[in-house]
């Protein structure tokens, strides 16, 4: 009887085990391209369809800026309007709590797009000594789109955005930036073939449609 009972019992707690969602090493993409290449548009819409959790650098430093007990409020404020990238302590502090909390909630929300983000050498390095065990980076998801299709598209959107730095001036150094610190990366990652190119100068439904062909042929 007794050995009937404990036999039960041990089933039972094996088959809860069996059950428990085992946590998983979050798998990342990262989702690179210039100022307005349609980056947040089109994570937007592979959140709609696939599992992934859409975490942007840009809307992080922006809602840390807005923290009004925020230290960094002043340094993130000067930085995004002169188009420069920002420490990369501050951004992967964000980053990572974003990850942990999103993870806390859901264990099974492993999978995520982080936007923006790394934009520099410094970023890169500051990801590697901070992530490289606990995150797996799957993959570079590149909008390739022109210059001048990413200053339109800025300058559009400055009209109702309040964004302080979709104006002209800042649009010249992000985009400087961009040219000079981000496109080393993203050619870094091409050496490993790890970079996954779209054509985002079309409209967002043809871009989003190669999008799928790129995430269904990773998933
Ligand atoms: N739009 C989008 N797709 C379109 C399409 N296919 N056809 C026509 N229009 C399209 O789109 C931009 C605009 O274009 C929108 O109006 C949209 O409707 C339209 P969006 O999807 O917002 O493009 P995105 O690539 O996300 O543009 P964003 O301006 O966000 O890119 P940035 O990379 O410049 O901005 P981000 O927010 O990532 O960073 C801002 C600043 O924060 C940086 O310059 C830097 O100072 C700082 N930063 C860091 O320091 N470190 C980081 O890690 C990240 C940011
Ligand atoms: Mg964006």
């Amino acid at each position: 009887m007794l050995f009937r009972l404990l036999s039960s019992v041990s089933r039972k707690a094996s088959s809860v085990l069996f059950r428990a969602p085992v946590a998983m090493k979050p798998q990342v993409v990262f989702v690179l391209g210039g100022p307005g290449a349609g980056k947040g548009t089109q994570c937007a819409k592979i959140v709609e369809t696939y599992g992934y959790t859409h975490l942007s650098a840009g809307d992080l430093l922006r809602a840390e800026r807005a923290r009004p007990d925020s230290k960094d409020g002043q340094l993130i404020e000067s930085y995004i309007k002169e188009g420069k990238i920002v420490p990369v302590e501050i951004t992967i502090n964000l980053l990572r709590k974003a990850m942990e909390e999103t993870m806390r909630q859901d264990q099974e929300k492993f999978r995520f797009l982080i936007d923006g983000f790394p934009r520099n050498e410094d970023n890169l390095q500051g990801w590697t000594s901070a992530m490289r065990e606990r995150a797996d980076v799957r993959f570079v998801l590149f909008f390739d789109c022109s210059n001048q299709v990413c200053i339109d598209r800025c300058l559009e959107r400055g009209k109702s955005s309040g964004r302080t730095d979709d104006n002209r001036e800042s649009l010249e150094k992000r985009i400087q930036t961009y040219l000079q610190s981000t496109r080393p990366i993203i050619d870094l990652y091409m050496k490993q073939g790890k970079v996954r190119t779209v054509d985002a100068s079309r409209g967002v439904e043809e871009v989003f449609s190669d999008v799928r062909k790129v995430l269904d042929q990773e998933v």
